[in-house]
């Protein structure tokens, strides 16, 4: 997606039903999707208001209007559920009271109230703070649990549907276009030996154990607000990507993400693992903040979500190296391989330590 020019941001505010004059817009924030700025305004009497203007990123969200109107119905519900306006995000409206506004360039802005006073982490070293964003994730799930989930748009169709993601690796296998598969063998056959796993998510919905609910689908600490003074969970940001889904998966991309000892390109595999400790204090902050919501089935398959994220994301990462590197970012030609393999990694650990996971989890079943 094109940069926006100074001409389009100005242009932009002058839409949206801000208070006060805006004085500065400035790129903002850390995000890999879309363009934050934060702008700061000032009224007639010399009293400041904040606001976060996005270019929405139109290459990966295709109906971003659809985007929209699952953001909205979302953060109605959830305004009449929690105590102060700083607990949901705010969409600000535009003039002709649109959601959001679509310049002549083609670009798709939104803008929301500025959440004050609040802090967020791209990598909680604290285990206090991971905790807290288990807290924000799991009270998301509570306040949501009666919103009607298939009233919402699919935005990234199949998003989960790990068994098709599972079948679009074997395509890429099978075309190998760059005829980087034979170097990659191993990886291959760690993915297809786990094949009966990819359905055990879908197979629990069918049966009952795993019900459909809202998920939000990007749920790492950069889209949790913590209160600045106290550090307690505040509010979660980020809902392009909100859609009927299961618990169990936005459980387990925090696993994936935050309970590795490595980041997610790591080239010395001997530093990845799953932090037992970090998932027994994640395990405790999303089901205290789902205070009761999830049953217990639901609770015990909350370790099968961490190993579906963390496979489905190494064979996303493998079949797009096999592609050519065409949809993940990358800064060099082996990174999503490298990429793949921490994933591989985690995944093994977890299956090393999955009767001490089960065990965390089944202390919370209330049967
Ligand atoms: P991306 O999809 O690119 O990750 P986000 O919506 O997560 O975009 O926004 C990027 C960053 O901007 C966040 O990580 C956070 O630091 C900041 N941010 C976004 N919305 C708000 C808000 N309403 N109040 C304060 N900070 C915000
Ligand atoms: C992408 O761009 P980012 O880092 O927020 C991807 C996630 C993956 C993640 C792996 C829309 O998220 O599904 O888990 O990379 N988002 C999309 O790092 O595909
Ligand atoms: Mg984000």
């Amino acid at each position: 997606m094109k940069k926006a020019n100074l001409q389009q941001i100005t242009n932009a505010i002058s839409n949206f039903k801000i208070v006060g004059e805006a004085k500065s817009a400035t790129p903002y924030g850390n995000g890999h999707i879309n363009s934050t700025f934060l702008v700061n305004c000032v009224d007639e009497n010399g009293e400041k208001h904040n606001y976060i203007l996005q270019a929405v990123n139109t290459d990966v969200f295709k109906a971003p209007t659809q985007v929209m109107e699952n953001i909205v119905k979302v953060t109605d519900f959830l305004k009449e559920k929690v105590a102060t306006s700083r607990e949901v995000l705010n969409v600000i409206r535009t003039y002709s009271d649109g959601i959001y506004y679509q310049d002549s360039d083609g670009l798709f802005w939104r803008m929301y109230d500025f959440v004050e006073d609040s802090i967020c982490l791209d990598r909680p070293d604290d285990i206090n703070d991971f905790y807290q964003c288990a807290v924000a994730f799991g009270n998301f799930q509570r306040c949501l649990s009666e919103f009607p989930a298939d009233t919402l748009y699919e935005t990234i169709p199949d998003f989960h549907n790990t068994p098709k993601r599972f079948n679009d690796f074997l395509k890429a296998v099978e075309e190998d276009k760059c005829q980087r598969a034979a170097s990659v063998k191993d990886e291959i056959e760690f993915i297809k030996s786990r094949k009966e796993f990819y359905s055990v998510l879908i197979d629990a919905n069918k049966k009952g154990e795993l019900p459909l609910r809202v998920s939000h689908n990007d749920t790492k600490s950069n889209n949790v607000m913590l209160d600045a003074k106290t550090h307690n969970a505040l509010c979660v940001i980020d809902l392009d990507t909100i859609m009927p889904g299961f618990s169990v998966t936005d459980f387990g991309d925090s696993i994936r993400f935050g309970a590795s000892t490595a980041a997610e390109d790591e080239k010395d595999l001997s530093k990845v693992s799953m932090d037992i400790e970090m998932f027994r204090i994640y395990t405790k902050g999303f089901l205290d903040g789902s205070a009761g919501q999830l049953l217990d089935s639901e609770i015990m398959l909350l370790p099968e979500g961490a190993k579906m994220m963390t496979i489905e994301c190494g064979m996303r990462f493998l079949a797009d190296y096999l592609a050519g590197d065409t949809y993940f970012k990358t800064a060099y030609p082996e990174h999503n391989l490298d990429r793949c393999r921490t994933q591989l990694k985690l995944v093994a650990d977890m299956e090393a330590k999955w009767d001490e996971m089960k065990a965390i989890v089944k202390g919370y079943c209330k049967g």
